[in-house]
Parts: C-alpha cells; structure tokens; sequence
C-alpha cells in the first residue's frame, strides 16, 4: 500500500473538521484545500494573522470557501488556539502550520491546555519505499534521547499505528549500528529488550519486533543474508526505530532528499492525531499527512 492506495480507502469515511496552527503559508493553504476538494475534510480551521492568509490565498488564486479563519497575532497564541479547538471537540485533527516544532509541542504538551494522555506522544513518518509500500519510522522529531520505558512507549505506540492504517501485524526491526548485543552499546540492550518484549507480547497490539539490526540488514534481505543473519524482518521491515532523535532525523531526510521517497509526519499517542509536517515539505506531502491523520483516526 502507497499514499495513492491510502488516500483512495478514505472515500468510505465521513470528511473531518482540522486545525491549523499558524498556517501562514502557501502549501499549507493549498494542502487544506486539496484535503477539502477531496472530501478528507469537511472544514479547515487556520489560526493566524487573517489578513496575510488572505493575501497568500488571493496571489495565489485559492479558493477559501471551506475555511475558518481565526485571526492570531503570534506563533505560540496561534498554537494554543488550534489545540483549544481539538480540546473543546470543535476540530478532529490538529496540523502545524509554519511554526517551529516546538511552539506547537509545548502547547500540545500543556499540562492543563493542551493534549497529552496518559502515555507518551511521539512522531512517526511514514516513508513510500519502491514497490509501492509504506513503512513508519519513529522516532524522528519528538523523543530526543529516550530511555528504555520511553523506547518500549514509542514502539508501542507506532505497532498501534500501524495497525490502525492498516498495516496489520508489522515487522519491526529495532536500529542500531551493529546487529550483535553489545554490552557496551546500551541501545543494542534496548533493541534486545524490545525484541523480547514484543514476544511476551507485552505491547498493545500484535507484531514482529527484531533487534538489534543494522540499517543494511534491516533493510536488504541480501545484506543479512549475506551477513548469515536469519531475521524474520530483514528486508521486510514495516516499522524502522531508531534509538534517538539525531540517527532518526538523519535516516528520514535521508529519504527525503537521497532517496527520492515520499513522505508524511505525524504525532500519535496525543488526544488527535497530528499532523506535523517540516516547513520545507511540498503541498502534497502535507496533503498525504493529513490524508495519513484521517486514516489513523479511530472512529
Ligand atoms: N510525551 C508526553 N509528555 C511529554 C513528552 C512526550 N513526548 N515530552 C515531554 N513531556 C512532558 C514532560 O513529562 C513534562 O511534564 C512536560 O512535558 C515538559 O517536559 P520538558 O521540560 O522535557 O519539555 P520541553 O518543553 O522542554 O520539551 C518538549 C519538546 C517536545 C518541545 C522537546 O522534547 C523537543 O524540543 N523535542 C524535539 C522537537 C524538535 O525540535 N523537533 C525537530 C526535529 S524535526
């Protein structure tokens, strides 16, 4: 399954209400449009200054029927004003518009205002290998250094991803730069634990978890082949975690830029899913992360 099979499944599904925090900016606009043309939404709520909004939406000849404007004169007011949209159920989504990431995760993460639950919230990109197939990648943006209990939250949390866009029972493969446990190496422990875990199915949801692997293994069944590494997940991997922020941010832009590969953003284990785009990405893979939100949402 690709973004195009994905977006294509949501024509069964009632469109939804987003907020956008701050969405200054032409390919969020344009983004929100397409998602309202395609029915994935039914209104697109934009927190911001409404008059440059308005300027963007006449240069750029876009049609503002299906959005609320609600006019913000900073960043972080903007932000809490879409969380508060999502918190008092007037919006089913919550997107960043063009805002530093971490405006938005601080009103998201507000103890009385914003969106946490019990558990931890962390981010999962979803990347189009070739063949067409997607795979997630986590954590990429939010999680900086996470420890074991963190790790075990953020894979929990991307298996129950997975499950609910349809990737039912994935294969993960636990990253980190060798694939033998070494004493040393404390995120070769972790992968080990989780590897374990998984089997004493002590996630939410069912999947394959192996670990420690490294990116080729993981990646190309010949690459462990050749290493005589017998992984059920070696080229097969629905899931890549990565033990910190930096290997993640790297391995995603990767992707990206190396690559060639489609991708989406988003922040789950949150009260909405969140669409949580880089500022750089195109319109459509906006579009694709709010088409991604939309799936994921259990409703
Ligand atoms: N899930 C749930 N609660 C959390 C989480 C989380 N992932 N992270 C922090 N909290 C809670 C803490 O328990 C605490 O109660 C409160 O939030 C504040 O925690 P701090 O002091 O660690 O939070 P901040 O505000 O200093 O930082 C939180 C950020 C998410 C902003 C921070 O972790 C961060 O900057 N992450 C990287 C984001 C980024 O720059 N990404 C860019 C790469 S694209």
């Amino acid at each position: 399954m690709g973004f195009t099979k994905l977006k294509s499944e949501l024509r069964n599904k009632a469109p939804l209400k987003l907020a956008v925090a701050w969405g200054v900016d032409y390919a969020v606009l344009r983004a929100c449009r397409d998602a309202l043309d395609l029915a994935f939404i039914k209104e697109a709520v934009i927190t911001g200054p409404e008059n440059e909004i308005r300027e963007i939406a006449v240069q750029n000849q876009l049609d503002l029927n299906g959005f609320t404007l609600l006019d913000s004169h900073s960043p972080a007011e903007a932000a809490n004003k879409a969380v508060y949209l999502v918190k008092e159920n007037r919006c089913d989504l919550l997107m960043k518009g063009h805002l530093n990431t971490s405006v938005l995760l601080r009103a998201v993460l507000n103890k009385e205002s914003g969106l946490r639950t019990l558990g931890l919230l962390s981010h999962v990109a979803l990347i189009e290998l070739p063949q067409p197939r997607l795979a997630l990648l986590t954590d990429a943006a939010m999680n900086i250094k996470p420890d074991l209990g963190q790790k075990a939250q953020i894979l929990d949390n991307a298996i129950d991803f997975a499950w609910s866009i349809g990737l039912d029972n994935p294969k993960v493969a636990v990253l980190t730069s060798v694939e033998t446990v070494n004493p040393q190496m404390q995120d070769t422990l972790d992968a080990a634990a989780l590897s374990l875990m998984a089997k004493r199915k002590q996630f939410r949801k069912n999947a394959i978890v192996d670990g420690p692997l490294a990116f080729d293994n993981a990646y190309s069944k010949e690459a462990a082949n050749l290493k005589d590494i017998d992984s059920p997940v070696a080229g097969e991997a629905d899931i890549f975690m990565v033990p910190e922020i930096t290997a993640g941010n790297i391995l995603y832009k990767a992707f990206a830029y190396a690559s060639g590969f489609l991708t989406a953003g988003i922040i789950v284990g949150a009260a909405c899913p969140i669409v949580l785009t880089s500022r750089s990405d195109s319109h459509d893979s906006k579009l694709n992360a709010i088409a991604v939100a939309c799936r994921s949402l259990k409703r």
